[in-house]
């Protein structure tokens, strides 16, 4: 059987890492194949290229030369990782993948969605996520997660997260407005809880998606 494609998605600090990890763990712990991946990332070309669009460089790239890099970095683990990794019955669990683009680049930097989803399905080759898991928490408690990190670890924010506050709005209106739009593929979960809580919610939500998926036969 064809592995399964799960996304978390959300803005900066509402715990897609935590979680993402902790789901395939317990994958794992099952006795699961999973591919727990992150974007951009997961290869080396989109490693370097994540080092690109991360810099706080005096010489950032332009909107559309940023949208042409995490699609090139998408393109790269879609062709090496994913698409083999599902076809021999991995689960792959991702860490963003191309809803952040129409949130970021989209709604967030205004480049054209109509473009970016013609652009995006080539990088992909059309693969889209089977489940998606979108994690909302309050810009407060986002910002004041991303803050207690930096003071933790002596980091500085990068340069999304300094972007500023009406664009972080934009794209988690993004985030909302098409998650509404493909009720079927996206479970919206509050992470304004402790990761024990959230994680709850999202077992809930994968379980049932695949007792969905296998008429009630698989257990996950
Ligand atoms: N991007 C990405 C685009 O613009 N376009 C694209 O197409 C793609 C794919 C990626 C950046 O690139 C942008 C989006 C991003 O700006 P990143 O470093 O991977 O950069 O940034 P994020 O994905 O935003 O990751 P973050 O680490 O900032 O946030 P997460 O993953 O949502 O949160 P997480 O799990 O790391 O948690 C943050 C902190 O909060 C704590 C954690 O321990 C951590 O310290 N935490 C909690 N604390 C309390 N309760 C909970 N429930 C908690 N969950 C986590």
């Amino acid at each position: 059987m064809r592995g399964a494609f799960i996304t978390f998605e959300g803005g900066e600090g509402c715990g897609k890492t935590t979680l993402a990890r902790m789901l395939a763990e317990a994958l794992r712990a099952e006795g699961r194949e999973v591919l727990l991946a992150r974007e951009p990332g997961g290869t080396s070309v989109g490693e370097r290229v994540r080092s690109i669009l991360q810099e706080n460089s005096a010489d950032p790239p332009t909107a559309r030369a940023e949208l042409l890099l995490f699609l090139a970095a998408r393109a790269q683990i879609v062709e090496q990782e994913f698409l083999p990794a599902l076809e021999r019955g991995t689960w792959v669990v991702c860490d963003r993948f191309s809803d952040s683009t129409f949130a970021y680049q989209g709604y967030g930097r205004g480049l054209d969605l109509g473009e970016i989803r013609a652009l995006n399905s080539f990088a992909t080759r059309g693969l889209k996520p089977d489940l998606t898991l979108l994690l909302e928490v309050p810009p407060e408690t986002a910002r004041a997660r991303l803050a207690a990190r930096q003071m933790a670890t002596g980091s500085s924010p990068d340069r999304m997260e300094r972007a500023g506050d009406e664009f972080h709005d934009r794209l988690r209106a993004g985030f909302a407005e098409m998650a509404a739009a493909e009720p079927e593929r996206f479970r919206v979960i509050d992470s304004s809880g402790a990761p024990a809580e959230v994680f709850a919610a999202v077992r809930a939500a994968v379980r049932e998606w695949a007792a969905k998926r296998s008429n009630g036969t698989e257990e996950v």
